[in-house]
């Protein structure tokens, strides 16, 4: 299952439950409680709250653990030590980007800046999805490093509204299969 769908179960999932809880609460409501029930109902709720607690402190360390353990960022401010870089600059309303021809199978360090205004910098895989993308800044250069494993034609496009010329401000770069391939 690709991963859209597999976040879409969840939170489908997760509605679902949200839309049980209601209904269970709906029904409950109106209907005469004694005392025991009531007591018994508070110690219920204290038991479950406790356990919700803890459940999300788990699931919160967990999952930043999970998702952050590869940073996605490299440094910004040291140099990276990576053989192929490719320089970019955004400017109403076009790309220039040296070289624009690149190796699959290791890794491209993109430093990405502007001349004017914000760009979005954004690459296309072949097949339409994005593979990754930065903020294309004036006076700012970010660093983006992506290694590519399938050689094609990927699309360049900004995504940060520009100006009028926005929307056609594209461009390509070549991957190239791995030398010895
Ligand atoms: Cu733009």
């Amino acid at each position: 299952m690709i991963l859209q769908n597999v976040i879409w179960t969840i939170a489908l999932t997760g509605m679902g439950l949200v839309t049980l809880g209601f209904i269970h609460v709906i029904r409950q409501a109106g209907k005469p409680a004694d005392d025991a029930e009531t007591h018994r109902a508070t110690h219920t709720a204290h038991v479950v709250r406790r356990w919700l607690f803890w459940a999300f402190v788990i699931t919160f360390v967990g999952g930043t653990y999970a998702t952050l353990r590869h940073f996605p960022i490299p440094p910004q401010h040291s140099p990276l030590g990576i053989h192929q870089v490719v320089d970019v600059v955004g400017q109403q309303w076009s790309w220039q980007i040296t070289p624009d021809t690149i190796r699959a199978g290791s890794p491209v360090e993109f430093r990405v800046t502007s001349t004017d205004v914000n760009h979005g910098f954004a690459i296309y895989q072949p097949d339409g999805r994005i593979a990754v993308q930065t903020q294309a800044m004036p006076d700012y250069t970010n660093k983006l490093v992506h290694t590519f494993t399938q050689p094609g034609t990927y699309k360049i496009m900004c995504l940060e509204y520009c100006g009028i010329g926005h929307a056609p401000m594209t461009s390509e770069i070549h991957v190239i299969a791995a030398s010895g391939e």
